[in-house]
């Protein structure tokens, strides 16, 4: 794959995408959306991959989306030409888990797009916050929507309106983060995880990405009817058959993704 604002590359099981405007702090535009998006389509495509992982720099995860480029946006630019947020429906609309590993800066978009993934492993480095305020406006990926359903209502409020930045400890205690390793290890750690969630049935990692965020999307009631319907299905799988197999014989299971 040609890109000039990601880099991508294959490790085993896992997608890597490397966010790489270094000069810029990864600053989110058209242009990284479309790559990012161009990467999932292919990662999405390729029966070889099973998750997915996302990082920046050991300076910045990403810093936000490009101010330089939307300062002189009109609202019919933003509106009607969608600029700015075309594509970000993509890094939600992928069936395959996604990791965010997060070093330094996740401001504004970054921290959305850290957001929209799946899991997000944070260097000891790592320093989270929505500063949109600052710039007369508010975030416009999630951050007043995702941000209070990982972290609460007042941490989020504090956050969104004061603009200050939240520590990597501060965002584990929130629950923003799963995990936090030193900033050396990071890749490592997403990585390794990556890996482990590839190691297991495809289709089963993918029934278990919807049922979670189902949660986030229905009332409990029906978010477990839909558990229920989805755990029926899995009967269906070979590799529930393997998996359970495997456990009756005492053997490691050979999962087909299928
Ligand atoms: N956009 C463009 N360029 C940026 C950005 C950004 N968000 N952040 C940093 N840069 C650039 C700087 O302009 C600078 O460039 P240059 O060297 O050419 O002057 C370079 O990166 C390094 O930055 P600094 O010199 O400022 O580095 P510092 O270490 O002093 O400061 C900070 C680092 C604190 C990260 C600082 O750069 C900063 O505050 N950046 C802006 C953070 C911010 O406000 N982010 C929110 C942006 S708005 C947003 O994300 C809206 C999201 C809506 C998404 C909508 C899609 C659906």
């Amino acid at each position: 794959m040609n890109h000039e604002l990601i880099l991508t590359e294959t490790r085993g099981r896992v997608g890597l995408i490397t966010l790489n405007r270094p000069k810029a702090l990864n600053a989110l535009n058209d242009q990284v959306m479309d790559e990012i998006s161009a990467a999932l389509d292919a990662f999405e495509a390729d029966e070889g991959i099973g998750a997915i992982v996302i990082t920046g720099s050991d300076r910045a995860f990403a810093a936000g989306a490009d101010i330089g480029a939307m300062a002189d946006y009109s609202y019919m630019d933003a509106y009607k030409g969608d600029y700015i947020t075309r594509n970000w429906e993509r890094v939600k609309t992928c069936r395959k888990p996604i990791i965010a590993a997060v070093a330094g800066f996740a401001l504004g978009g970054g921290c959305e797009l850290a957001m929209t993934c799946d899991i997000i492993i944070a260097a000891d480095s790592a320093r989270f916050g929505q500063p949109e305020v600052k710039l007369g406006t508010l975030p416009g990926a999630g951050g007043t929507q995702r941000l209070p359903r990982a972290v609460g209502k007042a941490k989020a409020m504090d956050l969104c309106l004061t603009a200050r930045f939240m520590d990597a400890a501060e965002a584990e205690k929130a629950g923003l983060v799963s995990r936090v390793v030193p900033a050396d290890k990071l890749l490592e750690e997403a990585l390794t995880a990556a890996e482990t969630i590839a190691s297991f049935s495809l289709p089963v990692v993918m029934m278990i990405k919807e049922s979670v965020n189902r949660a986030f999307e229905s009332s409990l009631g029906e978010g477990l009817l839909f558990e229920r319907r989805v755990f029926h299905s899995s009967f269906a799988l070979n590799d529930q058959k393997e998996g359970m197999a495997a456990f009756v014989e005492k053997r490691k299971p050979s999962f087909r993704h299928d």
